[in-house]
């Protein structure tokens, strides 16, 4: 397979990747994936009918993104691991368990939004009871965060991490090196899984503009901080690069930064069209690999679809009977409640 930056294979990729996937879970991952695609295309054509304001979302990471969630320890507190996730989670927030209804909400902007009660953009999720920090649109904040509760949990002892996205182009800002500097310093290493998806562009803007080296990961070294960089449009690949820097997290309490090369399969977002372009999708290649292992048929690979994309109708049809927030509403949750004593 071929990555984003026309890389035949690379030199870690799909090694033993596809021996330690049983078939249960391939079939599982896949549900996940076309569960997760069909929930943004769902949100993308609400955006288009004026149904929703604004579209960004994780399209064309699903093979990174459910091998990831499907690997977190979830619950809440320090002996679990904590997420601080970019705007384009929801592979990873679906594969924890997140439902499809509850990113249409968002996309609706309904008062029955779980994320943020109808304030905050689609994707952007909170979820204490999991670890899910609140994400921001303000990118790359995350990284400066995620230090504090890798923080509490060197502390805290066990085997929780910290797990933090965020996109090639914010690499860039201050914020990506003030963590690599707090993962690292001696004697203190965070439990940090510092985690770059790299899809060639911020908004409209080339990477091989702005950075010399598309490997972003390898700015991790000069801390002493293990990385790797991977395609994240294999399964096989991304699942194994993935379970061994959490595996090494786990165990050392050390950093890791791993690079995944990742498709974004309709564009930067509604501001852009959001509209297909020619990219691997993941997907895809994923079914075409499935049928040819005798994994699953076509047949069965189009029923999936079918289900989602039927289970979809039904939420939207759902979230337009639910009422839109109120204007009183607005400064909930944005300053401290006034006591009631
Ligand atoms: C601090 C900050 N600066 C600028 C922006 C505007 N902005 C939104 S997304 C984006 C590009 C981000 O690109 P990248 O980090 O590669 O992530 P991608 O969207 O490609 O996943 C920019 C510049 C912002 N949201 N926050
Ligand atoms: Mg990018």
């Amino acid at each position: 397979m071929v990555d984003n930056f026309g890389r035949k294979s690379l030199p870690w990729g799909a090694t033993g990747g596809s021996q330690m996937l049983d078939r249960a879970t391939k079939i599982k991952i896949h549900d996940l994936m076309v569960k997760t695609r069909c929930t943004e295309e769902t949100a993308i054509s609400m955006n288009k009918q004026g149904e929703g304001f604004f579209w960004i979302g994780g399209a064309g990471e699903e093979a990174f993104g459910v091998s990831l969630g499907l690997q977190i320890r979830k619950g809440q507190g320090p002996a679990y691991d904590y997420l601080h996730l970019h705007y384009r989670g929801a592979p990873i927030a679906m594969a924890m368990g997140t439902e499809p209804i509850d990113q249409i909400r968002q996309m609706r902007a309904t008062a029955t939004d779980r994320y943020s009660g109808g304030r905050q953009f689609v994707e952007h999720f909170a979820i204490p009871e999991w670890n899910i920090v609140p994400v921001t649109p303000t990118i790359e904040t995350q990284y400066l965060m995620a230090p504090g509760t890798a923080h509490v949990q060197r502390r805290f002892g066990g085997e929780g991490i910290t797990v933090v996205t965020g996109g090639d182009a914010g690499t860039a800002e201050g914020d990506f090196h003030c963590c690599l500097n707090w993962a690292s310093r001696p004697g203190e290493e965070l439990p940090l899984l510092i985690i770059v998806t790299h899809n060639r562009f911020g908004i409209s803007t080339p990477s091989s503009q702005v950075q010399a080296s598309n490997e972003l990961n390898r700015q991790a070294e000069p801390f002493g901080i293990r990385n790797s960089i991977h395609d994240g449009n294999d399964v096989e690949a991304i699942w194994a690069a993935l379970e061994e820097a959490i595996a090494y997290i786990r165990k050392e309490r050390k950093p890791y930064c791993l690079q995944a090369n990742v498709s974004r399969i309709f564009g930067h977002s509604s501001a852009t069209g959001a509209n297909r372009v020619p990219e691997v999708d993941c997907i895809t290649a994923f079914e075409d690999k499935l049928i040819k292992d005798g994994i699953m048929t076509r047949t069965e690979v189009d029923a999936v679809w079918k289900k989602w994309k039927e289970h979809l109708k039904e939420c939207l049809a759902q979230v337009r009977q639910e009422p839109l927030p109120d204007g009183a509403d607005i400064w909930r949750h944005v300053f401290a409640e006034p006591a009631t004593v």
